[in-house]
């Protein structure tokens, strides 16, 4: 396995940098950071779609796999920029789509204009007799996860076509008029259709997909939610009261399915790093994706460790970090792939995720500290760490005081559902502040200047506080981004980090996140403590006068007793 030792710097394109002035962030500007991307000591870059699409889910919504969004550049701006990071030897990671498309790709137009071939790329199904939806799953960003097929087909003015012959009742007048209307799957977005993976052209066409883009030189993949391809061909309805998650995750297919694109595209060079985000899953899913023997994937993505804040599980919703769940659970996915022979993915950000510092820390009086604490936490368990920009600087989420500064088309409808469901306009607002998808998306923080360096023209999501938190500042002698090179760099000095196993510690300390790896007789034990004040911790007598591989405190010294006290927010990582 070449992907241990390395870590995975994510780009979300619109909010890098900006070379046009239009406001959103393009491949050139990227090209113009590689020296800062190198300079972090990265080994591969995961970039956001920016490939042709309506922006309705800011490019999850593709109409061309094949082509690069106007707005984001050109191919030849893609070519350049595989070279520019090359040159550095930073691999490229693009973001692979494939539980479905825009409404506007090619393949649901010509599904919708009656082509037989091309509705048998998605799940379209016929409604009940008055009017009932073909089952009860729901959308993830809301409301019923069934759009009328009808309805759109006559929009585009199609009242007759040969989905009536082939099985497929589509009456323009709708369902009061005797056929029974016709409906497409979209588990996200109402213009995100599923596409239909029991079909062999889908599985070709994606595997095609993964092939062109290996053409041009990419070095890694990361594909999107793809624990839902599998979904059960009869596509029933949850029973009632149960979790309609359950229905169409994690199917029996999603192995087969992934081991047939494999071995079909990715599969064919070993250094290929892929990565599968995957939704509401579990270990033993996990491990057989990417166990290397199983000839899937390399790791896998899980949120289990970001819902410590959901009141009862729900998203929408304002709650306390549990840190012994936090603590319990990034735990278990340790142990139990290292049990299994599987390799987690490690982060805390992402562009979906509000800023970890808000959620796990103390932005206020420790930001430092948190920033750092956090770092050091996720980057020394066993798996790959992954920094999403600006996490290295210490970003935060924007000071946002109005709906209208949000842009996601997930926070507007969570907030007219929040309202409907009874909540007050303004405690709507504050769980959307906190729970944003926006929050880590807005632009990187290169300068304090008003657009944040930026862009020159103004930005789509507004910064807030650029002028405490930016690139320049960090340079010119912060202690967030030093922090972030130096666990970049030790992951490849120390194979402890990158190959060593891993063994909880102190699991009921009230106040500290502690673990322990092993390698080749060499021990590490890292100390995290997730508090604005100070605490004690009991630590085996063979780290006592050990030697500090790190910490956020400059300072610190190794422990002289088995007694440790920690300051407020302070990793200490000790080698035996
Ligand atoms: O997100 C997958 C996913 O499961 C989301 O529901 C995620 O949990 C949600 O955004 C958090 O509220 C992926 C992408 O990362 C996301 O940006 C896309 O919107 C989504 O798939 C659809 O493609």
């Amino acid at each position: 396995m070449s992907f241990q030792n390395k870590t995975i710097y994510q780009i979300y394109p619109r909010s890098f940098r900006d070379s046009t002035g239009s406001g959103v962030g393009d491949l050139h500007g990227i090209i113009e950071k590689v020296p800062y991307i190198a300079s972090l000591g990265v080994d591969m870059v995961w970039f956001n779609p920016f490939f042709v699409s309506p922006q309705r889910d800011n490019g999850y919504d593709i109409a061309d796999y094949r082509a690069v969004n106007p707005a984001f550049g050109t191919m030849k701006d893609f070519e350049e920029l595989v070279a520019a990071l090359d040159i550095h030897g930073i691999g490229v990671m693009l973001d692979m789509v494939l539980n479905h498309t825009s409404t506007q790709h090619e393949w649901f137009q010509r599904a919708l204009a009656g082509e037989r071939d091309y509705q048998d790329f998605y799940y379209l199904r016929p409604g009940g007799p008055n009017g009932e939806l073909p089952n009860n799953w729901i959308s993830k960003f809301g409301g019923p996860a069934w759009a009328s097929f009808t309805a759109a087909s006559a929009a585009i003015g199609i009242t007759e076509n040969n989905a009536r012959t082939n099985g497929f009742a589509l009456n323009p007048a709708g369902p009061d008029a005797g056929d029974p209307e016709l409906y497409y799957l979209h588990l996200f977005d109402i213009t995100q259709a599923d596409l239909n993976w029991h079909n062999p052209r889908v599985r070709q066409e994606m595997a095609d997909i993964v092939e062109f883009w290996k053409g041009k030189g990419v070095k890694g993949f990361r594909f999107d939610v793809i624990n839902l391809i599998g979904k059960p061909e009869d596509l029933l309805s949850a029973p009632e009261g149960t979790d309609d998650r359950a229905m169409y995750t994690d199917g029996t297919l999603v192995e087969p399915f992934l081991r047939e694109l494999a071995a079909a595209s990715f599969g064919q060079d070993p250094e290929i790093v892929t990565v599968g985000e995957m939704s509401s899953t579990s270990i033993d899913k996990c491990i057989v994706y990417t166990k290397p023997e199983n000839k899937a994937l390399s790791m896998a993505f899980n949120f289990h460790h970001l819902k410590v804040d959901y009141a009862d599980g729900k998203k929408w919703t304002r709650m306390p970090f549990d840190f012994a769940a936090l603590k319990g659970v990034l735990t278990e996915w340790c142990v139990g792939m290292q049990a299994g022979g599987g390799w987690n993915a490690l982060f805390w950000n992402n562009h979906d995720q509000p800023r970890a510092n808000n959620r796990f820390g103390d932005v206020v009086n420790y930001p430092v500290e948190t920033a750092t604490m956090l770092a050091t936490t996720i980057h020394l368990l066993r798996g790959t760490p992954y920094v999403y920009m600006g996490e290295e600087i210490g970003m935060t989420d924007p000071d946002y005081t109005s709906l209208a500064d949000y842009q996601d088309v997930e926070a507007i409808n969570a907030f007219h559902e929040l309202v409907e469901s009874g909540l007050s306009g303004d405690e709507a607002f504050a769980v959307v502040h906190s729970k944003a998808r926006d929050n880590s998306r807005t632009p990187m923080q290169w300068d304090s200047t008003s657009t944040a360096g930026f862009t020159s023209g103004t930005p789509w999501l507004r910064p807030t506080n650029q002028a405490a938190i930016n690139v320049a500042a960090e340079e010119a002698g912060g202690r967030i981004l030093p922090h972030y090179r130096k666990l970049i760099a030790l992951r490849k000095a120390h194979p402890i980090i990158a190959e060593g196993a891993f063994v909880p510690y102190e699991l009921a300390h009230p106040d500290v996140f502690a673990y322990h790896r092993t390698h080749e007789g060499q021990q590490l034990l890292v100390l995290n403590n997730f508090y604005g004040k100070q605490t004690e911790i009991e630590i085996p007598p063979e780290f006592v006068g050990g030697t500090v591989l790190i910490s956020n405190y400059d300072d610190a010294a190794a422990p002289a007793d088995t007694t440790v006290t920690l300051q407020p927010y302070q990793s200490l990582a000790v080698l035996s």
